[in-house]
């Protein structure tokens, strides 16, 4: 079974908009395996966007993430992360489709809400940067049985 990482960012945390994102993640059928209020050390965030250092908007990318808390979420599932990354929407709120979280809740290219990792190797990667050992559960809910395929 997949897990990835989810991040709703600071914006999110903002505008009041965890329950309305993290409902829809529950109502598709994902498994919430971890979640939490936190503030992003600036040095988790650096490792977190490592591949954008050299980015133009990576300083600010930074300040962003670190300047307020975000929810940090593990979900679980088949196809999680291609699941995930597609109800997010494409990375531009102007870009992404209606019916998606960014496409729905944003216009922004800089505050677009929410993170999903985006291949097993990074989801692996990153939910061992934000999760201690212990903080990723394990259990079934009832309805198990209905999303899972067995
Ligand atoms: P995604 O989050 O859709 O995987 P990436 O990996 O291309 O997008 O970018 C990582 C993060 O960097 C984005 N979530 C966004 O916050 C930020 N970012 C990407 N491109 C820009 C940009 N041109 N200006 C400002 N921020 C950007």
């Amino acid at each position: 079974m997949e897990k990835t990482l989810i991040i709703l960012k600071p914006d999110a945390v903002d505008r009041r908009l965890i329950g309305e994102i993290t409902g829809r993640f529950e109502r598709k059928g994902l498994h919430i395996v971890g979640l939490k209020l936190a503030m992003i050390p600036v040095s988790v965030a650096e490792k977190h966007y490592e591949a954008h250092r050299a980015k133009p908007f990576y300083d600010g990318l930074v300040k962003f993430m670190t300047g307020a808390p975000v929810v940090l979420m593990a979900l679980e599932g088949n196809r999680v992360i291609e699941i995930a990354r597609k109800m997010m929407g494409k990375t531009f709120g102007h870009q992404a489709e209606p019916g998606t979280l960014r496409g729905d809740y944003g216009v922004s290219s800089q505050f677009n809400l929410i993170h999903g990792s985006d291949s097993p190797e990074s989801a692996a990667r990153e939910l061992k940067l934000f999760f201690a050992p212990g903080e990723i559960l394990e259990y079934r809910t009832c309805d198990a049985r209905w999303h899972l395929d067995e």
